[in-house]
C-alpha cells in the first residue's frame, strides 16, 4: 500500500516533469559532444554521425599500474559504423533519454526513416547497438572494430574481435556479433559488411584479465571465455528482449527518485545551455542536470565494478588528466555524495570496495613506517590496485573515505554491514589517529602533519607540512563522531568510545580569525584575497556535520565569510568548486546562494553533452551538483535527543518557487516526498523504513513524529487520519 503510494508520487511527477532528455539537431563535433552510456563496467561515447558512426567505448578494469607503479585508466577502442548513403540529411534528432538509459539518432535520407539505438545492458553485460529503417532492405553498413594499444583485429563470418595486452601484462579482448533481419551480412579481413537488411543488432562485449585481488596479483582468468560467453548468450536474444530487460533494469533504479522544479522547454540541450549561459532562468536544465549525475553514477559504478573514476568509465585518451584517477582529497569522494541520498546505494558499493582494496594494500607497505599497531595511509592520487602517485601521502585520506562506509549505514541501518565491514575499519583509523595526534603548548590534541589540500603558504605550496592545518583536523572529529556513533548503535567496546570521545574533547576546534573567517590554518594567516580552488576548512560544514547554523552559529557565520572571500572565478571556476560550495551554502541554509553555485556550474563550468569540465572533463562536477541540490531540499545530519531531524527544504532558492520532488532518502531510514508552491512546503510524505524516532521540521513545522516502520506519514494529513498511513 505504503510502496504502491509512492511508487504513484513517483510516476505522477515524472509524467508531470520534463521527460529527461539531452537532445541534439547535430551530430557531436568531437568527443565532449558525445553522449555518454554505460552499465558500471563497459561505457560507451556515442557520435551520432548519420555516415561515420563512432562509439569510443571504455571496459573499467583496463588499467596500467600495480599496487606500486601508478599507471592510468586507459581507453579501450572504437566501434566504427560506415553507411553508404549520401542523400541529404532531414529531421535529424540525436537523444539520450535518461529515464531508461538509452542514446539514439533518428533522421530521414532519401524518403526513408531511419533509427539507430545504443545502450549498455547490465543485465546482459553487452554494448548494444540497433540499427532500423522503416523501410525494408535500408540498411547497409560496414561495421569495424579498432583498438587504441596494439591488439589483434580479426574478422569472422559473424564477428569481429580485437586481443591484445597491456605493458603490465593485463590481457583484454573485445568482440562483436551481428545479427541482420533480411540482407547479406559479408565478412571481410578486418571489417564486417551488412548489405540491405531490414535491421541489423550489433552487439560488443569487452573484458579483461583483471581480477580485483591483491592476493591473486590483480590477474584473474584471461578474458575470452567470459567475452565470447556474453556475446554469444546476448546474441542469441531478440533485440526486443534485450532491450526490454535493459529499460527494466534501468528503471528499477533511476525511477527512484523524481524531480520537477518546473519549466517545459522545448529547445535542443545545447540551445538551452547557450541561453542559459546568457542568463536565461532554466530550473528545468538544472532538474535534467540533477538527473544526469544520477544516470552517470549509475552508468559508471554498479555492484561488483571498480569505483567511478575522474571520468566516472568515459576516457579516450592515452595519457589522461590526472591519470583518470582516485584523487581522494575531494574528487572520489564527491563522485559518492549522491549515492545514499539520491537512492542509488548500491551504486556506492565500488567505492566500499575499493577502501577494503586500499586498506589491504596499504597496510602491508605503510604499517613499518608508521610506527603504530594500527591503520593504513593513502595517496592522493591512487589506481584501482591500491598504488598511486607519490606525489603526496594523504594522511586523513583513509578517515575521509570512512565516512562513506558510516553514510552506507546512517541511510541503510544494515546493522551487520556495520558490524562487519564499517565498524572494524572506523576503529582502526581511529586507532591510527589516536597514535598519531600530539598535544600542542596548550594540551589541544594536533595533527602533527597536517596538511590543506593543494595549498599552503607561499614557497612550499604543496608539500609543506602544517601542524593542526584546520581539514586534518575536522576530518579526524568527523571520524571520530561516526566511530562513536557506530560502537554506540553496536552496543560495543564502551571503553574505546570514552577514549575516543575524550580525545574527541580534546581536538584543537574551529577557530575565527582576524577578519572574520574560519581559519585553515592554525595560525591566523589567511588571505581574504585567496581565492584557492579548494574549501577544505569548510569539511566541518559540509561533507562533514562539526558545524551547523544551530549548533554553532558563530563557526557558522564565519564559513560564510570564507567562502564569500573565495569568489567564483579563476582557481575557483571548476569541475568540482561550484558542488562543494553549493552543498556548503545549502548546508548554511543559503538557499540563493547555493543556486548561484548551480548556475555558476552549468553555466561556466559544464560542456555541450552537460559532462561538467575542470577543464577537461573531470565528472566530480556532475555528481557533486546532483548531491548540492539534494541538499538544497533535504537534510537529515543533525539528531534532537535522539531523534533524525528531517530538514525539509531547508535551502530552497527563489529561483525554484514550485516544485515536486519524489524518493529521497535520508539518514536514519526515510524515503521522503515534497510538493512546494510559491516557495512553501505544501504536501510530504515521509516512509519510514525502520520506525526510528524522527523529527519533522520545515520552515513552517516542527513537529517529533512517531512513524512506524513500513508506515508513511503525510503532511498535510488525510481527513480522518492521525497523519499517518500504516501499512
Ligand atoms: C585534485 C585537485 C585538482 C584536480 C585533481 C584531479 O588534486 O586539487 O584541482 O581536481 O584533483
Amino acid at each position: 500500500m505504503i510502496r504502491a503510494f509512492c511508487a504513484l508520487l513517483a510516476v505522477a511527477i515524472l509524467a508531470a516533469a520534463e521527460s529527461p532528455v539531452l537532445w541534439y539537431r547535430q551530430p557531436a563535433a568531437d568527443w565532449n559532444q558525445a553522449l555518454p552510456i554505460g552499465n558500471g563496467r563497459l561505457g560507451g561515447m556515442v557520435f551520432g554521425d548519420t555516415r561515420n558512426e563512432r562509439i569510443q567505448f571504455n571496459e573499467d578494469t583496463l588499467w596500467l599500474g600495480s599496487s606500486r607503479e601508478m599507471g592510468s585508466y586507459q581507453p579501450f577502442g572504437d566501434l566504427l559504423l560506415t553507411d553508404p548513403g549520401t542523400g541529404a540529411v532531414e529531421g535529424y534528432r540525436r537523444e539520450l533519454d535518461l529515464g531508461q538509459g538509452i542514446a539514439s539518432i533518428a533522421f530521414t535520407r532519401d524518403g526513408v526513416g531511419y533509427r539507430r539505438e545504443c545502450f549498455a545492458s547490465a543485465v546482459d553485460q553487452v554494448l548494444v547497438v540497433r540499427l532500423s529503417a522503416d523501410r525494408p532492405n535500408a540498411i547497409s553498413t560496414r561495421i569495424r572494430l579498432t583498438d587504441t594499444h596494439q591488439a589483434t583485429i580479426a574478422a569472422g563470418a559473424d564477428y569481429l574481435s580485437a586481443t591484445g595486452r597491456l605493458s603490465n601484462g593485463l590481457d583484454y579482448e573485445a568482440r562483436v556479433l551481428i545479427q541482420i533481419e533480411g540482407g547479406t551480412l559479408v565478412a571481410g579481413t578486418d571489417a564486417l559488411e551488412v548489405q540491405q537488411a531490414d535491421a541489423a543488432t550489433i552487439i560488443l562485449a569487452a573484458g579483461t584479465s583483471f581480477a580485483n585481488d591483491v592476493e591473486r596479483h590483480w590477474r584473474g582468468d584471461p578474458p575470452n571465455k567470459g567475452v565470447l560467453a556474453q556475446a554469444t548468450a546476448a546474441a542469441a536474444k531478440s533485440y526486443a528482449d534485450l532491450r526490454k530487460t535493459h529499460v527494466e533494469d534501468h528503471q528499477r533504479l533511476f525511477n527512484r527518485v523524481c524531480l520537477d522544479l518546473g519549466g517545459a522547454p522545448v529547445s535542443p540541450t545545447d540551445e538551452r545551455l547557450v541561453a542559459y549561459r546568457a542568463g536565461t532562468a532554466d530550473p528545468a536544465l538544472e532538474a535534467l542536470l540533477f538527473q544526469y549525475g544520477r544516470y552517470l553514477l549509475m552508468g559508471s559504478s554498479r555492484p561488483g565494478d571498480l569505483p567511478a573514476t575522474l571520468q566516472g568509465i568515459w576516457n579516450q585518451d592515452l595519457k589522461p588528466a590526472w591519470y583518470c584517477a582516485y584523487t581522494t582529497n575531494i574528487n572520489v569522494q564527491m563522485n559518492y555524495w549522491l549515492a545514499e541520498p539520491t537512492a542509488l546505494p548500491e551504486c556506492h558499493e565500488p567505492l566500499l570496495d575499493w577502501i577494503r582494496t586500499l586498506a589491504a594494500v596499504r597496510k602491508r607497505v605503510d604499517i613499518p613506517k608508521l610506527r603504530t599497531t594500527a591503520g593504513w595511509l593513502i595517496y592522493s592520487t591512487n589506481n584501482a590496485m591500491g598504488g598511486g602517485s607519490t606525489w603526496r601521502v594523504h594522511q586523513p585520506g583513509p578517515a575521509w573515505l570512512s565516512q562513506h562506509l558510516w553514510a552506507h549505514y546512517a541511510f541503510g541501518g544494515d546493522r551487520d554491514y556495520l558490524r562487519n565491514d564499517a565498524y572494524p575499519v572506523l576503529k582502526e583509523l581511529s586507532e591510527y589517529w589516536l597514535g598519531h595526534l600530539v598535544p600542542d603548548a596548550d594540551g589541544r590534541l594536533i595533527s602533527p602533519t597536517g596538511w590543506s589540500p593543494e595549498h599552503g603558504p607561499a614557497g612550499d605550496p604543496h608539500m609543506k607540512t602544517q601542524p593542526g592545518a584546520s581539514y586534518d583536523q575536522q576530518i579526524v572529529w568527523e571520524l571520530f563522531t561516526n566511530t562513536i556513533a557506530a560502537a554506540s548503535e553496536l552496543g560495543i567496546d564502551a571503553d574505546f568510545r570514552a577514549q575516543v570521545s575524550a580525545a574527541r574533547d580534546r581536538l584543537l576546534g574551529p577557530r575565527i580569525g582576524r577578519w572574520g573567517q574560519l581559519q585553515e590554518w592554525r595560525e591566523d594567516r589567511d588571505d581574504p584575497q585567496d581565492q584557492h580552488r579548494h574549501t577544505s576548512h569548510l569539511f566541518a560544514v559540509f561533507p562533514g556535520q562539526q558545524i551547523t547554523p544551530k549548533k554553532s552559529p558563530e563557526f557558522a557565520q564565519a564559513a560564510a565569510v570564507s567562502l564569500t572571500a573565495r569568489g567564483t572565478t579563476g582557481d575557483s571556476s571548476r569541475s568540482w568548486t561550484w558542488p562543494w560550495r553549493g552543498a556548503v551554502w545549502a548546508r548554511l541554509r543559503e538557499g540563493n546562494k547555493a543556486h548561484d553555485m548551480v548556475r555558476g556550474l552549468l553555466a561556466k563550468n559544464t560542456l555541450h553533452n552537460l559532462f561538467t569540465t575542470y577543464p577537461p572533463f573531470q565528472i566530480d562536477g556532475n555528481f557533486g551538483i546532483t548531491a548540492a541540490m539534494t541538499e538544497m531540499l533535504l537534510q537529515s545530519h543533525e539528531r534532537q535527543d535522539g531523534a533524525y531531524v528531517l530538514d525539509l527544504l531547508p535551502a530552497l532558492p527563489a529561483a525554484w518557487p514550485d516544485g515536486d520532488v519524489a524518493g529521497l532518502r535520508a539518514r536514519g531510514g526515510f524515503t521522503v516526498s515534497m510538493t512546494w508552491r510559491g516557495g512553501r512546503l505544501t504536501a510530504a510524505a515521509i516512509t519510514s523504513l525502520a520506525g526510528n524516532p524522527v523529527c519533522i521540521k520545515s520552515r513552517e513545522h516542527s513537529e517529533v513524529v512517531s512513524i512506524p516502520g513500513g508506515a508513511t506519514w503525510h503532511m498535510p494529513s488525510a481527513p480522518d487520519s492521525n497523519h499517518t498511513e500504516t501499512p
